[in-house]
């Protein structure tokens, strides 16, 4: 799995490739990051990577030529035919299922834009596909970039020391597509509150149904949505089914 990006300020990058799970991946040799300066790319004494807007408005944007440059020598560098993926508020909603899909690939180009955004004669030009985080605006993609690749990184085979972790994640589509159950560890009384004692029968089955019924009522409260989304996909069972209609009971 290798990533390129093509960011401004590639010193950003050393929190995934130098911290926590996605840093022992990355010294695991899981994966692998090298970053791209559209600056290296320029010819200009001021080494220029951006311009004003055509048209007036405020800010700045993007200019096209050493975005390409840089985008091209990625390329180059790879030998592969991969993805190049421009992070922006414009691009495909990124969620979970998005992350095990890119999981499955081998990579990509991601392309970190500053100020306004991009000129869109490289978009037309070099981008395959556009990607946003959410609607909301940030001052850069390099963050974006960062938690696509976090989220990606930790599904790889052997990135978490307990591949079982994974599967248990919230949206795990492939399981449930619910919420995560509430997690407690030690101790076992805090602040005079006791640890479910569901979770200290040692008794597995009633520890899962207990998980289950804790991730059915989170997600009904707090994400009808994707509670509708797997009783479609037929994730949820008959005993499911029971525990939402007694819930709903009692709500009534
Ligand atoms: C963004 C997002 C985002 C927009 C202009 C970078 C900024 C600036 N990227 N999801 N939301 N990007 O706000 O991905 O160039």
């Amino acid at each position: 799995m290798r990533y390129d990006a093509i960011t401004l300020f590639p010193d950003m990058f050393d929190a995934l490739s130098a911290h926590g799970v996605t840093g022992r991946a990355h010294q695991m040799g899981l994966w692998r990051l090298k970053c791209w300066n559209p600056r290296d790319f320029t010819h200009d004494v001021h080494r220029t990577v951006d311009d004003r807007p055509y048209g007036g408005g405020p800010g700045m944007v993007m200019m096209a030529g050493p975005l390409e440059k840089a985008v091209r020598a990625a390329q180059q560098d790879r030998g592969d035919d991969a993805p190049v993926v421009l992070l922006s508020p414009t691009g495909q909603g990124f969620n979970q299922g998005l992350a095990q899909e890119w999981a499955a690939g081998s990579g990509a180009i991601l392309v970190c834009g500053r100020y306004e955004g991009v000129d869109q004669r490289f978009i037309k030009r070099c981008v395959t596909h556009e990607v946003s985080l959410g609607d909301f605006v940030l001052s850069g993609g390099e963050l974006p970039a960062m938690v696509m690749m976090d989220s990606v990184v930790r599904l790889l085979p052997g990135a978490l020391n307990d591949a079982e972790s994974a599967r248990q994640d919230s949206f795990n589509a492939a399981l449930t597509g619910l919420l995560d159950s509430p997690h407690y560890t030690r101790p076992e009384i805090y602040e005079n509150e006791a640890v479910p004692a569901e979770l200290l029968s040692g008794h597995h089955a009633r520890i899962a149904r207990w998980r289950r019924d804790q991730s059915l009522a989170l997600t009904l409260g707090r994400r009808p949505d994707l509670l509708e989304r797997a009783r479609e996909q037929g994730l949820l069972s008959k005993h499911d089914e029971a525990f939402l209609a007694g819930l709903s009971q009692t709500e009534r």
